[in-house]
Formats: C-alpha cells, structure tokens, sequence
C-alpha cells in the first residue's frame, strides 16, 4: 500500500475521562482514549491490505473481505495507554473498558503456517512520520510468541460499531492485558520474526528501566507490554462535600493483566474493613466497593491500593500505576 494521507499530521490525542467521570462499566467509544503518535491516516478499504510474512510457510497478503471472512470473536477488555513514553513514571490513568470484535490472530497465523522458529510477532501500521524528532516510515511494534492467545484480534468492531478512523480503521490488533501501545492501529503487516523488533518504538521508547534491588535504575530494560496492577476512585469525587456521621460507598475499579485479588482502601491511612471486588471475568475492570462513615471534619484523603495474584501491587509513587489519591471535604 503506498503512503496513506494523514489527518491530521503529527501527534494527536484525546484526553479521556477523568476517573470520576468513568461511573459506566463500558466506555462508550465517543469517550475512549484517542492516542496517536504520528497523525491519523484516511485510509480507503479497497486500498487496504494485510500481509503476513517472516517465518511463515505460506506468506499472504489478505484484503479487508479475506479478513471478515474468518469467523467474528469478541474480546471484552480493558484498554489502557500506559502514558507519554517520554514521561514513563508518570501516572495518567487514561483507561477505558471496551468491547473489540475481529478475526482471531490466531486463525490468521494458522493459515499462513507460523513457524516454530518464530520468537515475537511484529506489527506495523499504515502511519509514518515524525515522533519526539525521530523520523519512522511505520509505527512498528512487537510481541512476544508466548504471549499469542486466542484472545488476541486484529479488530475491526469498537463497541458493536465500525472502528472509527482515530481507531485503527480498517483494522486494527488488539492485545488485551497489555498496555494500548502494543495494539497497533490502521494494522497493514504483521511478520514472525526471531527477534525483538528494531523500531523506536519498541528499543528507544516503551521501555522502563529495571530497578537495581538498591532501588537505583539499572541499564537493563523491560518492554511496556503487561498492564500493571492499578485501581481509582471513581466515587467520591475530588473535593466532594460529604456529611460528617453519614456513611457513604466509595467505589471504583481495579485491573491487571492476569486480574486483580484484592483491593484495599484507606481513609487519611486508615484501613477500611470490608472491601467487595468483583470477581475477575475476562479481561474486564473489576469493581471494588467499601462503606465509609466520615468522622471527622475538614479534608479527608481517600486511597486505593490494587493486588494482583503473584502479590505485585500499586507502588505509591513514581510508576505509571502509582496509588490514586482522591481529597474530600467533609462538612
Ligand atoms: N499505528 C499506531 N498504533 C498505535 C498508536 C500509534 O500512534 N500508531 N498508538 C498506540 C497507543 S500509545 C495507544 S495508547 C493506543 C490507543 O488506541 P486508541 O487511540 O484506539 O484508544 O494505540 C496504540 N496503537
Ligand atoms: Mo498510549
């Protein structure tokens, strides 16, 4: 496919809710996170094609028709940018939970033979350009071979309805659990390949520094591909004015790849007692719920720290999935 038009060119994004706004379980795609890195290709789906190549027996290039024509699979999933990766530390919370449908990656790499000698998938997509003053002809990413599941799409649907062009249109891969960066929008190549590919996008950016055990960064790095645990308050919200003596629920979500186990939440560093979180069902958010009586007056600073299984948590500071604090005002 030659060069598609972008509209607009260069970095775009659209700030999602806040996490007090995020109160319905599905995120509507009018409220999604919009992340786009070099701009939003217009592409016509006539011109538009996927191939499969690398170590595969049977290379092909599948056109939109050839794509729809494997059986539709939907993947309820959080969907989560895991932040500027110019800023990686920094927490932004931009999550939604979305419904994808699409053909099963899987299928796809049936059908053309996926070699055993393969170790990652690549994948490009149709935008080029500019980024953090590095030039790339594609944005290229890539995942590990363990990682290939049947729950991972080249997606077409968003929420029941086509995927809007900011989205991916035609199609686009989706990788639930780990962070948005690695589903790559207006997807045009995926490739089996035996090593990690070579892109700034997954060598120089969406890669954290593996902490030395004296705490300090060491050289060594680790891709941002597995969502970390993480939880926000959606109720109350910031500076809500709550009654002194009245009980009210503080409520949220929480999520990990792998899903949560636990959830604790404080008030002013207080453990609450009797926290109800949903059962992980998929691959969606989780909902926690606590009863809380204000007793004193004046601001009240409410926490929530999420757990996943292997006993990883929520750092309280200086990581993407830093402790959500909310302060309250109780009158
Ligand atoms: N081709 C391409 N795919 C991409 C990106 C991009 O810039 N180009 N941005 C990634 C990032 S950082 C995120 S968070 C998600 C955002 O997906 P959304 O805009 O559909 O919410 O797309 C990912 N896929
Ligand atoms: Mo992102």
């Amino acid at each position: 496919m030659s060069a598609v038009i972008l509209d607009p060119t260069g970095f775009h994004r659209r700030i999602p809710l806040s996490p007090h706004e995020l109160t319905s379980r599905r995120t509507p795609t009018e409220d999604i996170i919009i992340l786009c890195h070099l701009g939003v290709p217009r592409i016509d789906v006539t011109n538009w094609s996927l191939s499969v190549a690398g170590l595969v027996a049977r290379p092909r290039t599948l056109s939109f028709a050839d794509l729809l024509a494997y059986p539709k699979h939907t993947v309820a999933s959080i969907h989560q940018c895991a932040g500027s990766p110019l800023a990686p530390a920094e927490p932004t919370r931009r999550i939604t939970n979305v419904v994808w449908g699409g053909t099963r990656l899987i299928d796809i790499l049936a059908d053309a033979g996926l070699s055993k000698e393969a170790t990652f998938i690549w994948s490009f997509g149709a935008d080029y350009g500019k980024f953090a003053d590095v030039e790339v002809d594609r944005y290229q990413k890539d995942l590990p071979i363990a990682r290939i599941d049947d729950d991972i799409l080249v997606a077409y649907e968003l929420n029941g309805g086509p995927l809007p062009a900011e989205n991916g249109y035609p199609a686009r891969l989706v990788v639930p659990g780990f962070y948005g960066t690695n589903s790559t929008k207006w997807l045009t190549e995926i490739r089996a390949e035996q090593s990690r590919a070579t892109g700034p996008f997954t060598t120089r950016w969406y890669n954290d520094p593996i902490a030395a055990p004296d705490g300090t960064a060491c050289q060594q790095t680790r891709p941002v591909w597995a969502v970390a645990p993480e939880s926000i308050i959606v109720s109350p919200a910031p500076m809500a004015k709550l009654p002194h003596g009245t009980e009210v629920e503080i409520w949220g979500w929480a999520w990990a790849d792998g899903g949560v186990t636990a959830v604790s939440v404080t008030a002013n560093g207080v453990l609450l007692s009797g926290v109800e979180l949903e059962a992980p069902a998929g691959r969606e958010w989780q909902r926690f719920s606590v009863r809380w009586t204000p007793d004193r007056s004046g601001e009240s600073v409410l926490a929530s720290v999420a757990k996943k299984a292997d006993g990883t948590m929520q750092p309280p500071a200086n990581f993407r999935n830093a402790v959500h604090h909310v302060t309250v005002r109780v009158v």
